[in-house]
């Protein structure tokens, strides 16, 4: 504040006010975030609620009261960037200034802070004014969009479009009008309808035409708050709709993108083949994104690759490359890499430096918080002091590393240290926020009275009904001359000659256009659906043909749900007293983690599997020069003895040969219904098969339509859960490790319906063998197993 402000930054090493690019109005890299309208300030006032900072809270919103009374000003902005930290700041600063069940309101407090996130949600809400149905990237906070230049408004990404809900949401709500959550909501839900037959969306769309211009899709940079908002949004308004979209896309991820080693790649959107080995910072949120969905265990090994990225390069590469495939390394030799061995003509250090350099794709770090983020929500869910230690080895690195005379700089170039001049407003709302709550634990976000959502930039939202709404929705008439035409016309002429309401005129407008919307769900039409239709008594057009998408009402949709869900019944499952659960990925359950650690103690020290990316991933995962020395986190001597067990254990790395397998359509995967086996009574042996049905294991009623992951039993060879293959006593070769987005445990049968294999079989390649095992190919699965019919062949 001392050196920065009023202006948007301040320069770390220098001391000296940053703001946007006047001269380059091009430089998207600063003005984008920069619109001249003290960034940082806006974007970190709640950091001095987290840290308990009252006086610093009111002295910088009264600072915000003396300074600001709009946004009226000449600048084009991205409206993403403008949206999370700016509105998002405002409304979160605001929650706090008004309610006093928090602690930090204001006495007096008038709601000035929420009459200011108005106007600049009328100024951003006007980027939702193109005929092409997706708001524009960026606008002109005092002109509207329009006044921006046209190469720089093609470029639109879906985490762009879809990333206004939740700001735009809790505006609404705060403030009466409901234009900014009719508007986004309606945007968001129009994009979800465009999905592909797995359910993706790609990352990149052209925001004139509203076509997609790319058909790849992952969950890091250009679409990963896509998936955050549709969570948070669910849980923040309590929406259903937004909680069935996070599941939907949530199952296509963890079926078509998770790879064997839990990373979630890059894939196709529409035949989920991999499309890019390499995994972004960005990314590294999902992890936290994944606590909050309840999804502990997918998340901490979706972590552990974030954190393996930490252990070598103590940052986290913008992008890095886990591929293996591109790497200089195996064009001068085409032999795996060992640690040891230098590349002929090349010490090792050199050869570590190839490998390095080739892995790091995008090289800057510019303090992003996202590792931060998910090491903080690991920790909450987990209190396993692993992530205090990661923390620690965090805070370490600022202190002594990026810590700058007036702040904190990032890397500019990882593979050799070099230093950036710049810090974002992300790192004080975001980075450093989060790494405080992780040693606070006595902080009042952590109390159930304190409980919030964060948004996507860290700032604390809540909402309920006890929070006092400001009627803030003004009558604003479009003047008559203005009220006709296309809007071609109506945009020449305002900008021709403008008007101080203009703002304001093109609001009324763009409110007159979007007041009536249906805010819809949208289905597909199939057989069920139709059922489902008729059933509920619901009137649908003629033409509506299967594969054609329609829209019903919420209203509708809860009708309709009951019978789009259908329950399949297996007389012995029935006679044993099981119930089935379709949720079999567990999406609609958090799973609680057991602490049965002793005090003091890591469990994730205790994973054998801890090493097994180590191991996978070794020439990629080599460390710059400077950082090569560097012991990883986890062994630091006064951690590791003092929380590490002396029956710590690692398994030896998997060896047995691993592949993917598809049984019939892929689009069709997901629809698949599969159960899982919910406790029961006692589990009767007489009547069972050769090994008990147990609560856990899965039931698929029909063996068809399945994406499979399988490992091959080789005697000899190391399995994917670090033991040693045997022969086995059924003469099994192959262990089912996933099916359709779900990963096995060592334990966890898969249980088919016998039924199915003699009636609706298809496929002559699959079997089963008299002793109930399900055979592919000849080969028999040993965690595959038959569920007889009454009646049938003898198991
Ligand atoms: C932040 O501004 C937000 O987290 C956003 O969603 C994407 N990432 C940056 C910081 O990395």
């Amino acid at each position: 504040m001392d050196h920065g402000f009023p202006f948007d930054e301040v320069n770390p090493f220098t001391c000296e006010p940053v703001g946007r690019d006047f001269e380059d109005s091009s430089n998207t890299w600063k003005n984008d975030a920069m619109g001249n309208f003290s960034l940082t300030l806006f974007d970190s006032l709640d950091t001095f609620v987290v840290i308990g900072d009252k006086q610093g809270f009111w002295r910088n919103v009264q600072l915000i009261k003396d300074t600001y009374t709009d946004f009226d000003i000449d600048s084009n902005i991205q409206v993403f960037e403008t949206n999370i930290r700016i509105l998002g700041g405002l409304l979160s600063a605001h929650l706090y200034a008004s309610d006093e069940r928090r602690g930090f309101s204001i006495d007096n407090y008038d709601g000035f802070l929420l009459k200011l996130a108005y106007d600049m949600g009328k100024r951003l809400v006007l980027a939702f004014e193109n005929k092409s149905g997706v708001p524009f990237p960026r606008t002109n906070l005092k002109y509207g969009p329009q006044k921006v230049p046209k190469n720089l408004q093609r470029e639109q990404c879906t985490a762009g479009i879809t990333s206004l809900i939740l700001e735009f949401g809790l505006l609404s709500r705060l403030t009466n009008d409901p234009i900014f959550e009719l508007v986004s909501r309606r945007t968001y839900l129009n994009l979800w309808s465009s999905k592909t037959g797995l359910g993706f969306l790609p990352m990149s769309v052209d925001a004139r035409s509203n076509v997609f211009t790319d058909q790849v899709t992952g969950v890091g940079a250009s679409i990963d708050s896509f998936y955050e908002y549709a969570l948070k949004y669910s849980i923040l308004f309590d929406d259903e709709v937004f909680s069935e979209i996070w599941q939907q896309s949530y199952q296509s991820l963890l079926t078509y993108s998770q790879n064997s080693n839990r990373i979630f790649a890059n894939i196709h959107v529409s035949n989920g083949a991999t499309a890019r080995e390499w995994i972004d910072a960005l990314g590294a949120f999902f992890p936290g994104l994944l606590v909050l969905a309840g999804d502990l265990d997918n998340a901490f090994h979706f972590y552990l690759v974030y954190f393996k990225l930490w252990n070598s390069y103590g940052a986290i590469p913008e992008r890095w490359d886990f591929s293996g495939s591109r790497w200089e390394f195996s064009r001068r030799e085409q032999k795996t890499f060992h640690p040891h061995v230098p590349l002929m003509g090349l010490t090792l250090d050199e050869t570590k430096d190839l490998l390095m350099k080739d892995s790091v794709l995008l090289e800057w770090f510019p303090l992003r918080p996202e590792f931060v983020e998910s090491t903080y929500f690991l920790y909450r869910a987990t209190k396993d002091p692993f992530f205090l230690r990661v923390g620690e080895a965090i805070l370490e690195r600022y202190e002594t590393d990026f810590r700058a005379p007036c702040g904190f700089a990032g890397i500019e170039d990882i593979r050799i240290g070099t230093r950036q001049s710049r810090m974002e407003s992300f790192v004080l709302s975001e980075t450093l926020k989060y790494l405080y709550l992780l040693f606070d634990d006595e902080n009042d976000l952590h109390n159930t009275n304190g409980a919030a959502v964060f948004s996507t930039e860290a700032h604390p939202f809540w909402f309920d009904e006890k929070l006092k709404i400001y009627d803030l929705k003004q009558d604003i008439q479009i003047p008559k001359t203005q009220d006709k035409g296309v809007l071609e016309e109506f945009w020449n002429r305002l900008f021709a000659n403008p008007e101080p309401q203009e703002v304001d005129i093109q609001f009324a407008k763009l409110r007159n256009e979007t007041a009536m919307f249906p805010d819809y769900v949208s289905l597909i039409m199939t057989p069920e659906s139709e059922n489902a239709l008729i059933k509920a008594n619901v009137k649908y057009p003629d033409d509506l043909e299967y594969g054609k998408r329609f829209y019903v009402s919420p209203k509708v949709y809860e009708i309709l749900k009951p019978s789009l869900i259908t329950v399949a019944t297996n007389e012995v499952l029935d006679s044993m007293g099981l119930t089935l659960d379709p949720d079999y990925l567990g999406l609609n359950t958090c799973r609680r983690v057991l602490l049965s650690r002793p005090f003091l103690k890591s469990k994730i020290l205790e994973y054998p599997l801890l090493y097994k990316l180590d191991y996978k991933y070794q020439p990629s995962l080599q460390s710059p020069g400077y950082y090569r020395n560097t012991s990883d986190v986890e062994i630091a001597d006064n951690f590791y003895s003092l929380f590490g067990d002396n029956q710590m254990v690692s398994y030896p790395s998997q060896t047995s040969e691993q592949f993917d397998a598809l049984i019939g359509t892929l689009d069709k995967v997901t629809k698949t219904q599969i159960y899982r086996i919910k406790a029961g009574p006692e589990y009767d042996l007489e009547k069972s098969a050769v090994v008990p049905i147990l609560p856990q294991d899965l039931y698929v009623p029909q063996f068809d339509n399945l994406r499979m992951s399988f490992e091959r039993l080789e005697p000899g060879r190391i399995n994917a859960f670090g033991g040693a293959i045997q022969t086995d006593d059924y003469n099994c070769t192959l262990r089912l490790l996933k099916l359709n987005g779900y990963n096995l445990d060592e334990e966890d049968i898969v249980w088919v319906d016998q039924n199915w294999f003699q009636t609706a079989n298809r496929y002559a390649n699959i079997r089963f063998s008299s002793n109930g095992f399900v055979t592919i190919n000849g080969e028999s699965v040993m965690n595959l197993r038959i569920i007889p019919n009454l009646g049938g062949a003898q198991v």
